[in-house]
């Protein structure tokens, strides 16, 4: 029988919050980036709610005239989940909820989500269920309230409590057996890891979204899983590359985001391992995206975290075909020329001055200014390669241009 593919998104709204001397339009720029992770975990946004406050409201994160509006939407249009912004705190989730009577998501919930969706083989799976074990914990109280207002609430305190401490032991019980599992697992990894040798490794990194897999096809001539959604890779891939006859380990892995949640960061230990152990990072961005600059700030955070924000690192400008600055007209006297209006050129001298890192800006889709790439890449590899088998300098010369491959 034919599969009918069926292509329906569950409805949604979005809710953000404009702090105190926050940026409206940032706030905006957020809820865009929540739209797409949205999107990618398979709803459609109705509308965005968004409130200027100065103290998120302890019991409903925000204030209640905004939830009585929310509320007759939600009930107008059938909304199935409301998303917000910001992490809520149990409590808040579970009054938020009792009052619209949907479900209630926060960017870390609706973010494992998807983490899980995504999870093919068994390995990302245990990652990923033990993150959402992780996040549920906290939350198991809430749960029960749905129970006990299907089962009327009368009486229910005594067992309901007692079901919330044995559901609770249950979480903690796979929770361990879940850390034990991935442990076997890590260590396994290690080995392997370990018995891949002495070549140079690179690691490429990067904001979700931004091209590394694209980059890594056409590369290492593989076949990575590719799209237009948000992390479409949770597994590591890597391949050996021959750059004028110089090998070395390529690895396309997870991309991050901005509030990557901590359990996932945790959990997805081994996977970051193989960025941990690199030799050298490609740090991969769409220069296409309008907030570029602050996705290489939240790389940047997540390097930190995990120890390596000192690693050496090629900085690889992606998506230039793609990438259209602003226009300021001649007669315009009045709009200040910002980095928004920057050409390529002027983005790539920027960046060059920006002192420590190799630079270089291509078009993985387009095959554009990949030689140059190919070149940067190999001169860093090939320096660490020499400093770990300096008798077989003589092997890879000073300049790509200068091998000559044997086959042509
Ligand atoms: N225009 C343009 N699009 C590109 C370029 N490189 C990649 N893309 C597109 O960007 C989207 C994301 O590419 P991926 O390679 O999946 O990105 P990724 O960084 O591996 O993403 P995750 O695995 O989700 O973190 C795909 O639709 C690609 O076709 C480029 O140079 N130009
Ligand atoms: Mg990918």
């Amino acid at each position: 029988m034919l599969e009918i593919k069926k292509n329906e998104y569950e409805k949604a709204i979005l809710i953000g919050v404009i702090h105190k001397n926050q940026d409206p339009e940032k706030v905006q720029e957020y809820l865009d980036e929540l739209e797409f992770l949205t999107y990618t975990a398979g709803g459609e946004v109705l509308r965005r709610f968004v409130q200027r406050i100065e103290t998120p409201n302890p019991k409903t994160y925000i204030g209640s005239g905004k939830m009585q509006e929310i509320e007759t939407f939600v009930d107008e249009n059938k909304i199935g989940s409301v998303i917000f912004d910001d992490e809520l705190s149990p409590v808040q989730q579970r009054n938020i909820e009792k009052q619209l009577r949907c479900k209630i998501l926060d960017r870390t919930g609706l973010i494992l989500d998807i983490f899980a969706q995504r999870a093919k083989t068994s390995y990302a799976r245990t990652q990923v269920e033990l993150a959402q074990y992780e996040y549920l914990l906290p939350r198991l109280a809430g749960l029960w309230t749905h129970l006990e207002r299907q089962r009327g609430g009368i009486g229910m305190r005594g067992p309901g409590e007692r079901e919330i401490e044995t559901d609770r032991r249950i979480v903690r019980d796979r929770i361990s057996l879940l850390k034990d599992k991935l442990a076997k697992i890590d260590k396994q990894m290690g080995t392997q890891r370990g018995n891949r040798g002495s070549l140079v490794r690179v690691a490429m990194v990067g904001y979700t979204n931004v091209g590394k897999s694209t980059l890594m096809n056409v590369i290492s001539k593989s076949d990575v899983f590719a799209e237009n959604k948000l992390f479409a890779t949770l597994d590591t891939t890597v391949r050996k590359v021959v750059l004028g006859n110089l090998p070395f380990l390529l690895s396309d892995t997870v991309g991050f985001i901005r509030k990557l949640p901590t359990q996932l960061v945790e959990s997805f230990k081994s996977t970051l391992d193989e960025v941990r152990e690199a030799d050298l990072l490609l740090h991969v961005v769409d220069i296409s995206h309008a907030n570029f600059e602050d996705h290489i700030e939240s790389v940047n955070q997540v390097l930190k975290d995990i120890g390596c924000a000192n690693k050496q690192t090629i900085m690889v400008f992606n998506k230039i075909d793609q990438y259209v600055q602003e226009t300021l007209e001649e007669d315009d006297l009045v709009t200040v020329r910002t980095s928004k209006h920057f050409t390529i050129e002027e983005w790539k001298r920027t960046w060059m001055q920006k002192a420590g890192n190799e630079v270089v800006f291509i078009s993985a889709l387009q095959k554009e200014n990949l030689d140059e790439f190919r070149k940067k890449v190999y001169n860093e590899v090939r320096k660490i390669h020499i400093s770990r088998f300096p008798y077989n300098n003589f092997l890879y010369p000073e300049n790509l241009d200068e091998y000559q491959n044997p086959e042509e």
